[in-house]
C-alpha cells in the first residue's frame, strides 16, 4: 500500500514528505495507521548523524499513537480497530530480560531493531523500489507503519491520541525514571538538568512522589514557567553563576541532592549532575542520549564517597504491561499530558517541529496525519 511519510534520506538534511510503499505485515507483525506522533529530541539526534545506530534513508519517529489495520500470521494480542502505542522497548515476556524482573530491556527484537529492519531481517518500507530503514521498531513518521506484535501496547480507545502519543516516549521516560529507576521517596530532594519534554516529565513524577525541593536547571530561562507549573520549587540558569553549577547546588543544600536527573545528553552536564548528588547516598540518573564517541568522567572519589551513577531507558517501564495503566492515569488526570503539547501541525510541516525544538521554543510538537 501507499503511505505518506517524512523520510530522512540523509543525515543533517530536512525530512522529505513523499509517498512510500508499505508491504503487508508478515508473521508476528502488525500494520498500524498512525494518527498522531510527537517529535522527541532523539529523532533530531539520529537525524543529525550523531547516533551510532543511525541509518539512512529511514522513517524516523518513535512517539506515536495509532489504530491496528491488519495483523500478520500468528498475532493474537491485537485485532484490527484496536488503539495502540508503538514501543521502542518491546516486551515479549519470555526473554531472559523480561523474565528477570529486574529490567524493561526486552531483547526479543532489539538486535534487528538497531539494524533498521523487522525481526526477519527485511524492511517493509520502500521508495522507488529501494528499501528504506525502520527506526527504533516504530517509524511513526509514516501514516502506515509495520511493527512487531511485541512492540505494541493496546490502550483505551477513548483516550485522546494527540496527548497519549507522548506516553510512547517522553512523558513515560521522565515519570518512569522517578518511580522505577530512582525510586524517589516523600521529602527527597531532586534536581533536573534540562527542562524539555523529558525533564518536565521528571518534575511531574517528582511531585507525584511528593518530593521536597525540586531544582529545575536550564540554560534557557523560558523553560522555568512550565517547570514551576509542574511543581519545581527552585530555578537555576548555569549561565548566571561563575562557579560550576554542581558547586552552587551543593552550597545551596549543604551536602548535595538526593536524586539528580540529566535530561539533555551532554556529558559535561552528566558530570555536574553526578557531582551535585548528596555525599553518602545521592544518585544521578542519566536519561539524555549522548552522541557517538562521547564519554563520561568524574573523580572516582565522587563514587567512593557514596554517590552513584545509573541510567534508564523508557523510564524502566514495561510497555505492554504498564502503558495501558498509564493511559488510564492520563484519562483520570493523574498524569498531565496537555501542557507538554506546545505545538500541533500536519505531517507536511514536520520540519518546523525540528526547528522549534532547536530554537528552544517547543516542548512537544505533535504531528497529525
Ligand atoms: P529537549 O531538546 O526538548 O530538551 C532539552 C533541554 O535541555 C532544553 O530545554 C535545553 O534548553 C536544555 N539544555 C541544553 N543544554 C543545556 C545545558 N548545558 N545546561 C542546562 N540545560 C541545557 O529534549 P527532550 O526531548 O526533553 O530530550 C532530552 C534528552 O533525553 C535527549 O538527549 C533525548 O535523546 C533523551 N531521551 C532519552 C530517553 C531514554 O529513554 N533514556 C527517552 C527520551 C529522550
Ligand atoms: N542508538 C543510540 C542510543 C539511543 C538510546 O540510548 N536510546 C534510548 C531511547 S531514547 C528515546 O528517545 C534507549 O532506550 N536506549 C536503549 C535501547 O535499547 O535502545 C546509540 O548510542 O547507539
Ligand atoms: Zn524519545
Amino acid at each position: 500500500m501507499k503511505s505518506r511519510a517524512a523520510v530522512a534520506f540523509e543525515a543533517g538534511k530536512p525530512l522529505e514528505i513523499v509517498e512510500i510503499d508499505v508491504a503487508p505485515p508478515r508473521s508476528g507483525e502488525v500494520l498500524v495507521r498512525i494518527t498522531h506522533t510527537g517529535v522527541c529530541h532523539t529523532d533530531a539526534f539520529t537525524l543529525s548523524g550523531d547516533d551510532p545506530e543511525g541509518l539512512f534513508p529511514a522513517v524516523l519517529g518513535h512517539e506515536g499513537a495509532g489504530i491496528v489495520v491488519e495483523v500478520g500470521e500468528g498475532v493474537t494480542s491485537v485485532v484490527p480497530g484496536d488503539h495502540v502505542i508503538p514501543l521502542y522497548t518491546a516486551e515479549c515476556g519470555e526473554c531472559l530480560f523480561c523474565k528477570s524482573g529486574k529490567t524493561n530491556l526486552c531483547i526479543s527484537v532489539r538486535t534487528t531493531q538497531g539494524k533498521g529492519v523487522m525481526p526477519d531481517g527485511t524492511s517493509r518500507f520502500s521508495y522507488n523500489g529501494q528499501p528504506i530503514y525502520h527506526y527504533m521498531g516504530c517509524s511513526t513518521f509514516s501514516e502506515y507503519t509495520v511493527v512487531a506484535e511485541v512492540s505494541l501496547a493496546k490502550i483505551n480507545p477513548a483516550s485522546n491520541p494527540e496527548h497519549v502519543c507522548l506516553l510512547g516516549c517522553g512523558v513515560t521516560t521522565g515519570i518512569g525514571a522517578v518511580h522505577n529507576t530512582a525510586k524517589v521517596q516523600s521529602g527527597d530532594t531532586v534536581a533536573v538538568f534540562g527542562l524539555g519534554g523529558i525533564g518536565l516529565a521528571v518534575i511531574q513524577g517528582a511531585r507525584q512522589a511528593k518530593a521536597g525541593r525540586i531544582f529545575a536547571i536550564d540554560t534557557n530561562p523560558e523553560k522555568f514557567e512550565l517547570a514551576e507549573a509542574f511543581g519545581a520549587t527552585d530555578f537555576l540558569n548555569p549561565k548566571d553563576y561563575e562557579q560550576p553549577i554542581q558547586q552552587v547546588l551543593v552550597e545551596l543544600t549543604g551536602w548535595g541532592i538526593d536524586h539528580t536527573f540529566e535530561c539533555i545528553g551532554n556529558v559535561s552536564v552528566m558530570r555536574a549532575a553526578l557531582e551535585a548528588a548528596h555525599r553518602g547516598w545521592g544518585q544521578s540518573i542519566v536519561i539524555g542520549v549522548a552522541g557517538a564517541g562521547k564519554e563520561i568522567s568524574t573523580r572516582p572519589f565522587q563514587l567512593v564517597t557514596g554517590r552513584s551513577w545509573r541510567g534508564t531507558a523508557f523510564g524502566g517501564v514495561k510497555g505492554r504491561t504498564q502503558l495501558p495503566g498509564m493511559v488510564e492515569d492520563a484519562m483520570r488526570g493523574d498524569i498531565q499530558l496537555a501542557p507538554f503539547v506546545t505545538h500541533t501541525m500536519p505531517l507536511k510541516d514536520i520540519n518546523a517541529a525540528f526547528t522549534l525544538m532547536h530554537e528552544g521554543k517547543s516542548i512537544r510538537s505533535v504531528i497529525h496525519y
